[in-house]
């Protein structure tokens, strides 16, 4: 957008450049602190009188959190350029970033405290001072611990901005507070199964590898993922893959952008690639293609289990060395028929159930091929609506030479999510597809913090805080409404929400306007006015992220500073500083006196960051350094940080990825296995009645929420509209254009239909972020429900059946 002009600043792309070329290495003079001054004699239209500062984009888009060059006049901004990043292939800046101008002056901003003066939701608000607003919360905080418990106050972070490493210091409140933390359930399964079965192995990443290596790949596997919409920076790995040779093949339900790009798009029955990864490996290893080099060494496939309870045989079980020390390794099987450990054993054997020391004992591998056997060709190829040939063909290909898979959360989003992720690691093991360039699994360019050491850990989740209860968005509802009298859970009073938009982004909006209502109290600290601040009791005005110093951690290459653009607008204030008022109102004054500047050169104060060479002054002087390495990181290259330290298809005594106290099976869940997804599933009774699956889609226009009110995307993308295909509407009367309604039993929404001969059969999508006020009537986070498996507390919005109708 502001490549050719710019709104605000009326720029042709020409002198634009010219004028960030003239900027560069020039002097720290400017009036706002911490932006650069132009040479007086920068070549441009606008004159001379303007500084560069430099920030970032911020939202959680899994992106790059783009680095820009804000210009700025009088302390105003008015226009933005990117920062030509060292690596050529993540040089975009979306759409979205370069209207963050917009964002930052909208109409929407929250300007002062608010206090709710009407109904909840009748958008009736009196102002309040910042004293009035900090003395209500407290008092009435203070209040609840002392007659429900520290617990009865809820705080729930979301995804917001949370590169911007400033958000983080409210944690320090909840620990101090003893509050009960709802901890996120978004993407839950990708994480828990990327972590358990092959561990964080890159040191900067997100789970699995950087995007960077796809390029190595001869296969690129796009499975549950649209990164043309959802890692629009990501996607440029995928096209120099391309460019390299590599065939794109797309797993996908739905024909997305990403899929009409590929050379091979594979639609499949939604919710069941659990059973296609079963399929594939069941395929190489009946042709002998499995890698028994990779599952012998690398893989815990020849490792022992003791069948009576599941766990590994080790030394300890055959006498050589004391249960439970350093040296109680786990026992392999040589084909001599000799037991040893592990590292003794130079060619353990991959199959076989043998007597170890009194115990009945199989490989790990072994207990695989039992678990593939549950699923016979036919009933893959039925359930997965994927004909035998085709998977036979993938199989193939994905044996074909170095295969990488580009996988995000599109098989997340399901009660059953955790059963697709597990079987495709465990296809990524069998195949030999880990280790080597061009391999393994890549969930874009998001990365871990870099530099930022334990130091701010020790800040945000101080030591000598006691940790108050974990409580899962899953069980929210339940306690509120449901709490057993004499619970050890608490009876909750209160919530406070910080960068999250918990109305409209977690599944059952319903259930949660039920729960705001059940609240005595409910705080919202946001930049704009969203849906949930919409419905809240108190509303605290959040100084948009450019207008505060702060350091951008995650999700690029470089470490970034974030300078303030410009002051603070309005009576907004940092979330850190907020969350010194709370602190210091709840009596802590000695805990909460950490200034921006201290908490900012504390966080960099560590051995990590020191090993990189990175202090608080360096990046101050620099602005931004270049933190990942220069050689690729390889999936699997140096190890698997995970339990056995190898690749894990088998998990010993798993454990939910949060525990919500049910019941849960350990010996299904410690192998690959599929169940079918709990609601939206064509066997299930309810289907009769509602056989559309109703899912959604990222939108280019959107970052969640966020983006939503800037005038210039509201052009091109003005009002959400929901998907079908060409049978679906020909069935009910729908034509493109017409108003049409999507409904359950649990809510319903109406908007436009777009018929679209892409779509699968029985699939109506919907662009993910639209909020109430988008809506005709109605609202697409109604007919979600909250309800997630005991193994992973995620949250599955695609999970969910609806009928649609035609509406007048
Ligand atoms: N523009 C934009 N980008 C974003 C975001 C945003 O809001 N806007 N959000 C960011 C965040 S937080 C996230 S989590 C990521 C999500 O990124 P993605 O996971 O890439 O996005 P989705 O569109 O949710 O789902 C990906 C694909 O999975 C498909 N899918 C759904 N169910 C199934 C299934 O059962 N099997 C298979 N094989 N595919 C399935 C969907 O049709 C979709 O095309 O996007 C990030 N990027
Ligand atoms: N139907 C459906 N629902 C979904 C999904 C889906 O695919 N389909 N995807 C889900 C996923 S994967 C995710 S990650 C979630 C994301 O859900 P959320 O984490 O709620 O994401 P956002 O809407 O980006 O942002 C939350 C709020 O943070 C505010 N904010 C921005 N900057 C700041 C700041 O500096 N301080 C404070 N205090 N607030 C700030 C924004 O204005 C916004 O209101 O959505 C989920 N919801
Ligand atoms: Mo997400």
């Amino acid at each position: 957008m502001s490549g050719t002009s710019s709104p605000q600043g009326g720029l042709t792309r020409r002198s634009f450049l010219k004028t960030t070329g003239a900027v560069a290495g020039t002097a720290a003079v400017g009036t706002l602190v911490g932006c650069s001054q132009t040479a007086n004699s920068a070549p441009s239209e606008q004159g001379s009188d303007y500084q560069v500062c430099s920030t970032t984009c911020m939202s959680n888009c899994h992106g790059m959190a783009c680095p820009l060059d804000v210009f700025v006049r009088d302390g105003k901004a008015f226009n933005i350029s990117k920062f030509q990043m060292k690596d050529k292939n993540l040089q975009g800046v979306c759409q979205r970033g370069y209207t963050n101008i917009q964002r930052m002056y909208s109409p929407n901003r929250i300007k002062y405290p608010l206090r709710r003066a009407g109904e909840r939701g009748a958008d009736e608000w009196e102002q309040i001072s910042w004293d009035e607003a900090i003395e209500e919360i407290c008092s009435k905080w203070k209040s609840y611990q002392k007659d429900f418990g520290k617990g009865s106050i809820l705080f729930s972070k979301g995804t917001g901005a949370t590169s911007n490493i400033t958000t983080g210091y409210v944690d320090r409140l909840v620990k101090y507070m003893g509050a009960s933390n709802m901890p996120l359930a978004y993407d839950q399964a990708g994480f828990f199964c990327g972590t358990t079965c092959l561990g964080l192995a890159m040191p900067y990443t997100y789970w699995g590898t950087e995007s960077r290596d796809l390029v190595n790949a001869k296969n690129v596997i796009v499975w549950g993922a649209n990164p043309s919409e959802a890692a629009t920076i990501s996607f440029h790995h995928i096209s120099k893959a391309r460019e390299n040779g590599a065939q794109l093949i797309v797993i996908d339900p739905v024909l997305t952008i990403t899929a009409a790009k590929a050379d091979t798009y594979i639609p499949i029955r939604a919710g069941s690639d659990g059973l296609l990864a079963i399929g594939m490996m069941k395929m190489i290893i009946r042709d002998g293609k499995q890698d028994s080099d990779f599952l012998k060494h690398q893989c815990v496939a020849p490792f022992l289990v003791k069948k009576s309870d599941w766990t590994y045989a080790r030394l300890s079980d055959i006498g050589q060395a004391e249960a439970g020390s350093q040296d109680d390794a786990i026992l392999v099987c040589g084909e001599d028929g000799s037991v040893g450990a592990s590292n003794q054993i130079a060619d353990p054997i991959l199959e076989g159930t043998f007597d170890v020391g009194g115990e009945a004992v199989t490989t790990a591998y072994s207990l695989l091929l039992e678990r593939l056997e549950e699923w016979s060709y036919d009933q893959i190829a039925e359930m997965t609506d994927i004909p035998l040939d085709t998977i036979e063909w993938l199989a193939e290909q994905y044996m074909s030479g170095p295969s990488m898979v580009f996988s995000a959360l599109g098989i997340d989003h399901w009660v059953n999510g955790h059963t697709g992720y597990m079987n495709m690691y465990a296809l990524m093991q069998v195949a030999g597809q880990l280790g080597k360039p061009g391999t393994g699994v890549t969930v874009g360019d998001s990365s871990v913090p870099q530099a930022i050491g334990p130091n701010a850990t020790a800040i945000t989740s101080p030591r000598d805080a006691e940790a108050g209860p974990t409580i899962l968005v899953s069980e929210v509802y339940d306690l509120v409404f449901n709490r057993e009298p004499g619970s050890e859970k608490p009876e909750l009073k209160s919530m406070y929400f910080w960068l999250h938009n918990p109305i409209g982004n977690l599944p059952d909006r319903k259930a949660w306007l039920k729960v705001f209502d059940a609240m005595e109290l409910v705080v919202v600290a946001d930049t704009w006015m969203s849906e949930s601040a919409h419905y809240a009791d108190i509303v605290l005005p959040v100084s948009f992220v450019w207008e505060l110093e702060s350091i951008a951690a995650a999700g690029n290459p470089y470490l970034r500073l974030m300078e303030a653009v410009a002051d603070p607008q309005f009576e907004s204030k940092g979330d850190l500083e907020i969350a010194n008022l709370l602190g210091c109102g709840m009596g802590m004054e000695d805990k909460f006196k950490m200034t921006r500047e201290e908490f900012l050169e504390a966080v960099l104060d560590n051995d990590l960051a020191r090993s990189m060479g990175v202090t608080w002054e360096r990046l101050k002087k620099e602005k931004r350094i270049y933190s990942y390495p220069d050689e690729v990181p390889i999936c699997g290259k140096n190890g698997y940080n995970t339990a056995t330290g190898r690749a894990q298809f088998f998990r010993e005594a798993p454990s939910p990825a949060l525990d919500n106290g049910t019941k849960w099976d350990v010996e299904r869940e410690s192998l690959p296995y599929w169940s079918a997804p709990h609601e939206a599933w064509y066997q299930n009774d309810l289907h009769e009645t509602y056989p559309i699956v109703f899912m959604s889609e990222r939108s280019k226009f959107k970052a969640h929420t966020q983006f939503n009110d800037v005038p210039m995307l509201l052009e091109i993308d003005p009002e959400p509209y929901i998907k079908i295909s060409e049978d679906d509407a020909a069935a009910r009367g729908i034509k493109t254009g017409d108003l049409m309604r999507a409904y359950n039993d649990r809510g319903y929404v109406v908007a436009k239909a777009v018929v679209n001969p892409g779509m699968r059969n029985g699939i109506a999508l919907i662009d993910h972020g639209w909020e109430e006020s988008g809506f005709i009537e109605g609202h697409y986070s109604d007919l979600s429900s909250i309800f997630s498996g005991n193994v992973v507390s995620n949250t599955c919005f695609f999970d969910c059946l609806c009928e649609i109708e035609k509406a007048e």
